[in-house]
């Protein structure tokens, strides 16, 4: 246990502060060793915080939010307080790994050795590096390699060495300037077990070594990795495996210093040798107590010897030390792709230099709920000290400033309890405590003030969207309201999730995935109304509507009284500018017209666009549908608003089902509109008509539905891959790739299922193997049968969807909205 006078001490000094997330795939270890280091040394170590905590936090064993815990580490009488961040893994949740890696400048990123890495953790690097997160890796489950006593262990160090390279390829291949990658030579690499407790970095052999053989630590340290080898004839090292004196074969110095003790341990206890057990304690120093050694058997006995010999904690914590840098380090490097403003200001400045008494700049990177139901913001103070009761303004990712001076202060001390303060540092990740939730969004900025210009943090681009959802009702009609409270406490801790109320009376709650809706469902059934029974329905796949070719005609719309006209045609967007609008590498919001105009024409090879004519993107969220002005010169400007509204209004409830439209391009032709205002009957007519027009385009443009494709990893044994692919393909997905992993009798397979099938894929999957696992992205929206209308597939699905919203039992024609001109 620290005393809090000490901790209060520790985080003004910037220099010893570190931030860290824990990262990678789902299932590699990473809640494993996060407990295991809080339990050693977190500030409150009694050891019995994290499992109480875990109810809230975990389903069937996956963590669902954020884990923090704040750790006390002292080496070298250097006194360390580390901020640690367990995070999920699974896919569905990313924005939350990517809201941890924000207020964080390191992490520990943890594969599996024996599977080795893969698609889960490469998606997880790209993030890493543009939040300029410095990464050091852990490779996990070392244990798994030993259960074998023919184990060759050039064959464990080569799968080692790939993970190493692997890792680092992904690394090189996103980041452009910065130099992330990990080598086990300069310590940024650790191995072990974590189920087990054990690990090592090659510096935990390198100082027993060079004492015994009396070497400089630093030159025997760049020999126990790579092509090195110790010839015992000639008392040489050398890059060749083999003997210049006899001939023989060396073993790589990887495998004989390290390696190799190890297996020699396991070995000796498996084979209840303990004799030659104690000889080695002797040799290696591990000082294990008769008595232990009489009470313990088999693996629990090679746990206690490996512990004691390669302490885990000792190993990740001294590695994350070491090797992440303090924020005031890196917050240098950071403030780039941090601050919006220029790099000249004196916010600029502050957060480079993480000067404590620059102007305030917290931002706020989550919300977390605690299980009393209240929420907390979480974030990093870049620049600048907090004081309890000082005001401070608040910017909201709308750009509303709230301000306010009610609120506490506090140092997370894990999930569940926190410690309150007065003041607090830069550099340091808090938790504001008592905010109004009419302040909260998900991500905000908090300063002391606000400048000449309203500059802020940049907001998080969120990496995952939501697609899936469930209708979600109260048991008892009475329990409405209730249900209205806790959705809107949902919606603004949750990054992602999307909650709408539909005209029928429906309320929708959109997720990520499948585990995501889990996720949601949980919290608000446990946290926020814990008294309300509510109905849950089945999935519901959202379609789009599109279009697959340009309108047949010019469509026109009459207003009622014939006097104005409005002239229409559609067109599919083109892909690749609704592709990047839709993965964020293209955003219009971004851009002034101008520089919109003219990014379309170099990039996308448009023509010289008239830049006024484009008007609008929509929806807001995700803008992939476009309306092009009209280039007729006559004045538009009294009428426009009323254009743009309808177009917002179509692309939300399409002709053809009441469903969004996705990557349409509608382009405005001629509008006459009677000069006289008196006989045009005001404006009244201008959003009618033109949402005819409109229609009228969309059903001439050979109409059709789109399904969303999910990006899926599957990981199965090789005995049933065949049975697998034909699964998929039955499934209508198709392979992509796969990766053999060398060492378990695993295949990793990359495939694109249609997120309708993936329902009923995952249960049949199940069928073939329970060793099976498999978690799915969004990918794309992919054109599911032919032209509405003509094509039964397609048509089906929109009668279907028609059916159950109530519309009327046929799909409209354009002529229904044409008016002949
Ligand atoms: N054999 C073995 N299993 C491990 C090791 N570390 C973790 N596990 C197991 O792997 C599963 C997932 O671990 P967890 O820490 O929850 O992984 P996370 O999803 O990355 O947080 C659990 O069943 C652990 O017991 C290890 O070093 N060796
Ligand atoms: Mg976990």
């Amino acid at each position: 246990m620290v005393s809090n006078e000490k901790i209060k001490k520790v985080i003004t000094i910037s220099e010893n502060i570190r931030n860290i997330s824990i990262v990678g795939q789902i299932n590699n270890g990473k809640t494993s060793i996060f407990k295991r280091l809080v339990k050693k040394a977190g500030v409150v170590n009694d050891g019995t915080v994290v499992e109480e905590d875990k109810l809230n936090s975990e389903i069937n064993e996956i963590t669902t939010k954020l884990q923090f815990n704040s750790i006390f580490f002292t080496e070298l009488s250097k006194e360390y307080y580390i901020n640690l961040i367990d995070t999920p893994g699974h896919l569905d949740l990313k924005a939350q790994v990517v809201a941890g890696l924000r207020i964080t400048d390191g992490s520990l990123f943890v594969v599996d050795g024996f599977e080795g890495f893969s698609f889960g953790g490469e998606s997880i690097v790209r993030p890493l590096i543009s939040e300029n997160n410095k990464p050091t890796l852990f490779i996990n489950k070392l244990d798994h390699f030993f259960i074998d006593p023919q184990i060759e262990l050039e064959q464990v160090y080569l799968a080692l060495d790939k993970s190493v390279d692997l890792f680092n390829v992904n690394i090189e291949c996103s980041a452009f300037s910065t130099d992330f990658s990990v080598d086990p030579k300069n310590g940024s690499v650790a191995f072990g077990s974590a189920l087990d407790g054990w690990a090592f970095r090659l510096d935990s052999f390198a100082n027993r070594y060079s004492q015994k053989h009396n070497i400089p630590k630093q030159s025997l340290l760049k020999r126990l990795w790579g092509n090195n080898y110790y010839d015992d004839t000639t008392k040489k090292w050398t890059s060749d495996p083999i003997s210049s004196a006899n001939g023989s074969k060396l073993e790589r110095s990887f495998c004989q210093f390290i390696l190799r003790p190890i297996y020699q341990i396991i070995r000796a206890i498996m084979d209840d040798d303990m004799v030659k057990l104690k000889q080695i304690n002797e040799s290696l120093n591990i000082k294990i107590s008769d008595q232990q050694l009489e009470v313990l058997k088999g693996k629990e006995l090679v746990k206690e010897v490996l512990c004691l010999f390669l302490p885990l904690e000792e190993t990740v914590l001294s590695m994350m030390a070491n090797n992440i840098p303090s924020p005031l380090y890196a917050q240098k490097y950071r403030v780039n792709g941090l601050y919006e403003g220029s790099m000249d200001d004196e916010y600029a400045k502050s957060i480079s230099f993480c000067n404590r008494d620059g102007p305030l700049v917290i931002f706020i990177s989550t919300l977390s709920v605690n299980s009393f139901g209240q929420i907390n913001a979480i974030g990093r103070i870049f620049s600048g000290t907090i004081k309890k009761s000082e005001k401070i303004a608040i910017i909201n990712r709308k750009n509303e400033v709230f301000t306010t001076d009610k609120y506490g202060i506090n140092l997370i001390i894990n999930n569940d309890s926190n410690m309150e303060i007065d003041e607090c540092t830069s550099g340091n990740i808090v938790c504001l405590s008592g905010l109004k939730s009419s302040c909260l969004s998900n991500s905000f900025t908090a300063t002391s003030g606000l400048g000449k210009s309203r500059n802020i943090i940049r907001y998080i681009k969120l990496p995952t969207y939501p697609i899936l959802s469930k209708s979600i009702s109260p048991n008892s009609p009475n329990d409405l309201p209730a249900l209205m409270e806790g959705l809107k406490k949902l919606a603004v801790i949750d990054q992602v999730a999307n909650i709408s109320f539909e005209e029928t009376g429906e309320i929708l709650v959109c997720g990520t995935g499948q585990f995501h809706l889990n996720v949601l469902f949980k919290v608000l059934k446990e946290i926020f109304i814990p008294s309300v029974d509510i109905n849950i329905s089945d999935l519901i796949i959202p379609y789009r509507e599109s279009v697959s070719q340009e309108s047949s005609l010019v469509c026109c719309a009459k207003s009622p009284n014939k006097h104005s006209r409005v002239y229409m045609k559609a067109q599919p967007l083109q892909i690749d500018v609704a592709v990047d609008i839709q993965v964020g590498s293209l955003d219009p919001s971004k851009y002034s017209q101008k520089e919109f105009s003219d990014k379309l024409c170099k990039d996308y090879g448009w023509e010289k666009l008239d830049i006024k004519n484009i008007w609008a993107f929509g929806p807001e969220d995700l803008n992939t549908n476009l309306f092009m002005g009209s280039i007729q010169p006559m004045d538009l400007q009294d009428i426009k608003d009323g254009l743009i509204q309808a177009f917002n209004w179509v692309i939300k409830e399409g002709p053809i089902c009441g469903n969004k439209l996705w990557g349409v391009r509608f382009n405005l032709g001629d509008v006459y509109k009677n000069q006289v205002p008196i006989v045009r009957g005001g404006y009244s007519f201008v959003i009618p008509t033109t949402r005819r027009a409109l229609y009228a385009s969309q059903l001439s443009a050979s109409p059709v539905l789109l399904e969303p494709i999910y990006n899926s990893q599957i990981n199965v044994p090789h005995a049933i891959s065949q049975d697998v692919f034909n699964l998929v393909k039955r499934k209508r997905g198709s392979i992509i790739t796969e990766y053999p992993s060398r060492n378990s009798q695993k295949s990793s397979v990359i495939i694109q299922l249609p997120v309708i099938e993936s329902v009923g894929f995952e249960n049949e999957l199940k069928q073939l193997s329970d060793k099976t696992f498999n978690q799915h992205i969004f990918s794309h929206w992919s054109q599911i049968g032919g032209v509405v209308g003509i094509d039964d597939i397609s048509t089906n699905i929109a009668m279907n969807i028609r059916t159950k919203k109530g519309l009327p039992p046929t799909i409209p024609l354009y002529t229904e909205y044409h008016d002949k001109p």
